[in-house]
């Protein structure tokens, strides 16, 4: 039975300005405090290192260059989250980074890609995060990453140094309930796999979660798992900034990190959109820590 590395790196990227709303700066902070340290530890996961990225929390002004905003924030922190990641993966580390909203994922992915010459990639969400600086309705940047890792968008993750593109053939999303016309278009032209809420009640979250692995896993070098927390039910998880009615249920989540884990192809993650001011339970930080403790082998028995 193959293992998930049990050497975790934790890099924390508290950044908001890839969602246009504050609270998601906060996100690792209220992770942390909900108990991930402790969960780790008791599942026998060692955390080598833990470390923050300088990114911008408080911008000076408006970035008003081309139409997503504080565009220059966007790629400076990219550039950094990608050399932590970067690191992490030199040092034979499991990189979980902790944002954050989902434009740090563009780190991320610059930063596996660099190392993983076939990388699969699983990315939880209730959107697809598949526009370009065009289709983007709202000019946010947390919606962009996947257009930038497959190099659709202007802005490419090869402009990050050391990156490449991602291929579309070992990607896979799950989740999706709210998809843009733009998005649509992409997915149905470049036939991305893509399991939507309708898909998960028909198959059933075992036999998608199946699917996504055979998807991300074959032949590929690493799989990363990008896990958006408004994936879950706001009714379960109301602390993200853009709740989606009609989501996966937490125990449904709990499932597909298990079974994630029980592959044991699982090389890196990110865990992001926790909104430290719109999670007034505190649910969504600790759904965090649970979902992480179980993508990294927590069972119950
Ligand atoms: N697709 C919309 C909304 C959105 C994307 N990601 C989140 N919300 N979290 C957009 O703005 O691109
Ligand atoms: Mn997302
Ligand atoms: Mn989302």
């Amino acid at each position: 039975e193959t293992e998930v590395n049990k050497k975790v790196r934790l890099i924390r990227v508290p950044f908001w300005l890839g969602c246009g709303r504050a609270g998601t700066e906060l996100g690792p902070e209220s992770i942390m405090r909900a108990g991930l340290l402790s969960q780790l530890k008791g599942i026998g996961v060692e955390v080598v290192g833990d470390s923050e990225v300088d990114c911008t929390k408080h911008p000076a002004g408006g970035t008003a260059d081309g139409r997503i905003k504080y565009f220059a924030e966007v790629r400076e922190m990219g550039r950094l989250v990608s050399e932590h990641v970067s690191r992490a993966v030199e040092s034979g580390f499991f990189p979980l980074v902790l944002g954050g909203d989902h434009s740090v994922a563009i780190g991320s992915l610059a930063g596996l890609t660099a190392h993983y010459r076939n990388l699969g990639v699983i990315w939880f969400d209730a959107h697809a995060d598949l526009n370009t600086e065009e289709t983007s309705p709202s000019g946010n940047a947390h919606g962009i990453p996947l257009a930038v890792a497959l190099g659709r968008a202007r802005f490419k993750l090869t402009d990050i140094p050391g990156a490449s593109l991602i291929r579309k053939e070992r990607l896979v999303l799950v989740g999706v309930r709210d998809i843009d016309p733009g998005e649509k278009e992409l997915i149905r032209s470049e036939g991305i796999a893509c399991f939507t809420m309708h898909d998960i009640d028909k198959l059933g979250m075992k036999t998608v979660m199946e699917r996504a692995i055979a998807i991300a896993g074959q032949g590929t070098d690493g799989v990363h798992l990008s896990l958006d927390l408004d994936a879950l039910d706001p009714l379960e998880a109301a602390g993200v900034g853009t709740p989606v009615p009609g989501g996966v249920s937490y125990r449904e989540a709990h499932f597909a990190m298990e079974l994630l884990a029980e592959s044991g192809l699982l090389t890196s993650a990110d865990i992001v959109e926790v909104n430290g001011v719109l999670d007034y339970d505190r649910r969504t930080a600790r759904h965090a820590v649970e979902l992480a403790a179980s993508m990294l082998g927590k069972r119950i028995l």
